[in-house]
């Protein structure tokens, strides 16, 4: 029996002031779809199925290198950020796996499993934290870690990674996500082909204690923390590295780690076209890797990624990106903005799913680029609420997201048990 947070009456109460209206524009969505060819019951079939995945710090309050302002009522620890998880999964029913950080989640892995299991929740990607240093660990990385030019350093990132996949045998993970800070902020601090080299060795180091149903993830990032070079810079490194590794190594796709304007969809086309497209981290960015909410600032984008991974999944069926969010917020309730994301990112499925795909070659075939890119606005410019919304409200999530929370009160309450903690400390999480 899955235990609810939000008491289910709550959940009922605001729904039916909701639903009149949702089955009428579900019905008038329908009839449009319709003339479109497009069975409205069958797009809800294929977002009721799609699953993302809640970073555990990202329901934790975020910060910028320069100040973290408290949150009212923020998880205490990773029993209480579970706990957020299962409300998200609750109203959203979309997001029913949690990405553990170690070692800011350690804990002992049976606790771990028990309470995720009390809210019918699971683990995605183990992620390893070598870009911070640990209370008391021997070795620092201020210079690097599976990279770093002393081998006690590299032996160390290395050993940590192994202790992540065993943390996840245990609680039923079945990848590890690997970022490094890596890189250099100087032109000479390092040499570029010998850094690389100590990585490679040390990833695979880490692949070969891989077991045989997991993957590996590598995530590339442009810069920060090094702000001239970092080792994993782009995709093209992380392909290589990929390709190194072996077959259960692939890339993974952070939408915050490349520089603005970069054309993201035709990454993830090149990628999965060559079989090393591993995943996601959902995000939306202005500037750098911002951390914004998903659909926030650039909801095109968002949808043009989903068009392709559209596009492979109609050519491969085995074809199953892991997808995750991956954001701070600084200024919201992070319960808030992670369900909203959660949304958004099916939302651009949705959409991706209404482009007529057949139109869509024939005009590409016959040269007709207006008539190509009118296939993707129109998809685009569907309002796709009413399946997100009817596919929620079917598996007993929340019509309105934002309203039912809040009516709900759950950070009122969390916040009389879990004191504020100190401002002042800078950093992500
Ligand atoms: C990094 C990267 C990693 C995440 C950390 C917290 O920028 O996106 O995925 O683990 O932040
Ligand atoms: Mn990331
Ligand atoms: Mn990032």
């Amino acid at each position: 029996m899955t235990e609810y947070i939000i008491d289910k009456s709550t959940v009922e109460a605001e729904n039916a002031k909701q639903e009149a209206n949702l089955r009428a524009d579900y019905d008038s969505l329908g009839e449009r779809l319709d003339r479109r060819g497009i069975s409205i019951d069958a797009i809800k079939a294929k977002v009721s199925q799609f699953n993302i995945a809640v970073p555990s710090w990202g329901v934790g309050t975020g910060g910028t290198r320069f100040a973290r302002f408290p949150g009212k009522g923020e998880p205490r620890d990773i029993f209480d950020k579970i706990e957020d998880c299962a409300v998200i999964a609750q109203l959203t029913q979309a997001t029913n796996t949690v990405s553990l950080h170690i070692p800011w989640d350690r804990a002992d892995p049976n606790r771990l499993k028990q309470a995720a299991s009390r809210f019918n929740l699971g683990f995605d990607a183990m992620n390893s934290n070598t870009f911070s240093d640990a209370k008391g660990q021997l070795q620092s990385y201020k210079y690097g870690s599976l990279s770093a030019a002393d081998a006690p350093t590299r032996q160390q990132a290395i050993e940590h990674n192994l202790e992540c996949i065993e943390i996840g045998k245990t609680i039923g993970s079945r990848a590890l996500t690997v970022w490094v800070g890596d890189g250099s902020n100087f032109p000479g601090q390092v040499n570029f082909a010998t850094q690389f080299e100590r990585y490679l060795d040390s990833a695979k180091a880490i692949y070969a204690a891989l077991p045989d149903d997991w993957r590996i993830y590598t995530e590339h990032k442009m810069y920060e923390p090094a702000f001239y070079s970092t080792v994993v810079q782009d995709w093209g490194t992380n392909y290589i590295i990929a390709k190194e590794l072996g077959d259960k190594a692939y890339c993974l796709v952070d939408l915050g780690h490349h520089a603005p304007n970069v054309n993201i969809e035709m990454i993830v086309s090149r990628l999965a076209q060559f079989g090393k497209l591993g995943g996601f981290h959902f995000n939306d960015s202005k500037y750098g890797d911002d951390d914004l909410d998903a659909g926030s600032i650039d909801p095109y984008r968002l949808f043009l990624v989903f068009n392709e991974l559209v596009d492979i999944e109609t050519r491969d069926a085995n074809f199953h990106p892991a997808h995750m969010l991956d954001q701070s917020h600084n200024v919201t309730d992070p319960i808030e903005s992670l369900m909203l994301s959660a949304s958004d990112v099916q939302r651009a499925y949705a959409q991706a799913l209404l482009v007529d795909r057949k139109g869509l070659s024939e005009a590409q075939d016959a040269n007709d680029p207006l008539t190509a890119t009118q296939h993707l606005r129109t998809a685009y410019r569907t309002d796709v609420e009413p399946i997100l919304a009817m596919s929620r409200f079917e598996k007993g999530g929340a019509i309105d997201l934002l309203g039912t929370y809040r009516a709900a009160g759950y950070r009122q309450k969390v916040a009389e048990i879990r004191p504020e903690v100190a401002a002042g400390s800078s950093g992500i999480v």
